[in-house]
């Protein structure tokens, strides 16, 4: 960057130049307007550092159908889909897009994106068909062949451990994550699959998302965006009080500890691991100083559950206090392992979970109401605001100073209609990823260590509790005759990945 410009003149430049003079309330010179409608615009050329990983990801569930094949066991998924009355129009995951066998494809898919990188999900109950004991070779020489096609491609694997489909053995003898049992198998597991992947997959993630692992699975949120109350359960769908919830919060968090140390004992030299977390956090109403320390103490008192303890090796003393009766038991040791070094941090961005301005409270913040008419994409749930992606890693950043940060999620459902011609005008999801994008870019400008961004979805698959109704891809599936369509997003995409830039 040439030395004559300052980081925040870089990013405001860039953010002139890419969301257009008058939306990003700049001005400059008529000729440099002229000059920027017809080159293209050197500052956005370099955007990103180079080596910026631009990845699509995915989830074992979501997508690869197959669900009883080659001796994969049962999951909480398989059971709670299969359960009357749990998910829109009684959708299951059975076929999915049947990634299970089209993987070939879908990696040509993913090469035609333009991606360089996939994070993709292991199915824990295809490897430990009872979540324990005895492994399926058959379940893990998927992903050996999925890997392979993968590097072939040219296309970096990133593994997830667990997104969810718990094995139900699991869940029948322990009550899932109620125990430390299934912290401990779940510790085994991944270093199962560390060993034998390793050669090939250089960076593992170990528990997508541990609030709807815990709360929405054992208790249910409710989230109130326009008006509207959207209650989301998952599997297994087991309502607990606060006492056994907190101590459900720590099984997972000592699963993620166990699991940082199997990847460490049993993966290659050099091998990176780390969470995938949706990191609870609040949009200051500006970047002055006093609301930026607001947001700080709000998103830290978001965290103590899950991001605190992890990086901190301990839990917040105001949390411990608060919760009293209810307040998790734990030993030195366990702490120990829950705070193990992680090399990097995951974090899901999608929505912040409040504005906050600076306050003189103790807690240092007060909570400003969104409008009843703030813009939503098309998920109930999904409130429109790109600056997420400026401040979930920035003050991620800011709090904790992880080594690196990767963006695991980010991408919005859209309604995704195929036009008469064939093509899906998905418009609104270019919007949602080039301002998207943008924040991040200025994030980065600003110091924030953010090394890559994976697109949610690759592909549309089954979205949990609603079915096949919320499609996230980049590409469209016909859940009828499984055909993939890029949309016109994909295009961006490419385009995007290939000049490393906002585009
Ligand atoms: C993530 N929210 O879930 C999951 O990791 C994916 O499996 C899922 O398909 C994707 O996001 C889209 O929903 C989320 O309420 C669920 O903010 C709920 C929220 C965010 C992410």
């Amino acid at each position: 960057m040439s030395s004559s410009i300052s980081r925040r003149d870089f990013a405001r430049a860039t953010a002139c130049a890419s969301l257009g003079a008058v939306a990003a309330g700049c001005s400059r010179p008529e000729s440099a307007v002229t000059q920027a409608q017809t080159q293209p615009n050197p500052a956005s050329q370099t955007s990103f550092p180079k080596g910026f990983v631009w990845g699509v990801a995915t989830a074992s569930y979501q997508i690869e159908g197959a669900w009883n094949e080659d001796g994969k066991g049962r999951s909480i998924w398989d059971t709670y889909a299969h359960t009357p009355g749990k998910i829109k129009n009684g959708d299951t995951g059975d076929v999915a897009i049947d990634h299970y066998h089209r993987y070939k494809e879908d990696v040509k898919v993913m090469k035609d994106l333009g991606a360089n990188a996939y994070r993709f999900s292991i199915s824990w109950p295809r490897i430990f068909p009872d979540g324990a004991g005895q492994p399926n070779q058959k379940g893990l020489d998927f992903y050996n062949r999925l890997v392979d096609e993968l590097k072939a491609a040219g296309i970096e694997p990133f593994a997830t451990l667990y997104h969810w489909d718990l094995p139900q053995t699991l869940q029948d003898k322990y009550g899932g994550w109620q125990s430390s049992e299934t912290a401990k198998a779940f510790g085994d597991y991944s270093g199962f699959v560390a060993k034998h992947l390793s050669d090939r997959v250089s960076h593992f993630f170990t528990i997508n998302e541990f609030k709807q692992v815990t709360e929405t699975a054992y208790r249910g949120i409710e989230l109130h965006v326009q008006g509207k109350t959207v209650r989301l359960m998952g599997a297994p769908g087991i309502v607990l009080a606060e006492g056994p919830l907190n101590q459900v919060r720590h099984n997972a968090l000592l699963g993620h500890g166990l699991g940082v140390q199997a990847v460490r004992a049993n993966a290659r030299a050099g091998t990176k691991v780390g969470p995938a977390e949706n990191l609870g956090h609040a949009i200051p109403m500006t970047d002055s100083p006093e609301h930026v320390k607001a947001a700080m103490a709000a998103t830290r008192a978001m965290n103590v559950y899950f991001v605190g303890p992890m990086l901190e090796g301990k839990y917040d003393d105001a949390y411990l206090k608060a919760a009293a009766k209810d307040a998790p038991t734990f030993t030195d040791e366990e702490m120990k392992i829950i705070g193990s070094p992680v090399d990097f941090v995951g974090i899901n961005v999608y929505v912040p979970l409040m504005l906050v301005k600076a306050s003189d409270k103790p807690s240092g913040y007060e909570e400003v109401s969104f409008s009843i008419s703030h813009p939503k994409m098309f998920s109930d749930w999904h409130r429109l605001v790109p600056e997420s992606q400026y401040w979930s890693p920035r003050l991620l950043h800011e709090i904790w100073k992880p080594k690196e940060i990767y963006i695991t999620e980010n991408g919005c459902a859209a309604r995704d209609e195929v036009a008469a011609d064939g093509h899906v005008y998905d418009s609104d999801r270019i919007t949602y990823l080039r301002n998207g994008m943008l924040w991040q870019q200025r994030a980065i400008i600003d110091g924030v260590p953010i090394k890559g961004d994976f697109y949610w979805s690759a592909m549309d698959n089954f979205e949990w509790i609603n079915g096949y109704g919320d499609r996230f891809g980049l590409v469209h599936v016909d859940f009828k005759t499984l055909k993939r369509t890029p949309k016109l997003s994909a295009n961006w995409f490419r385009e995007a990945a290939s000049r490393n830039a906002v585009v």
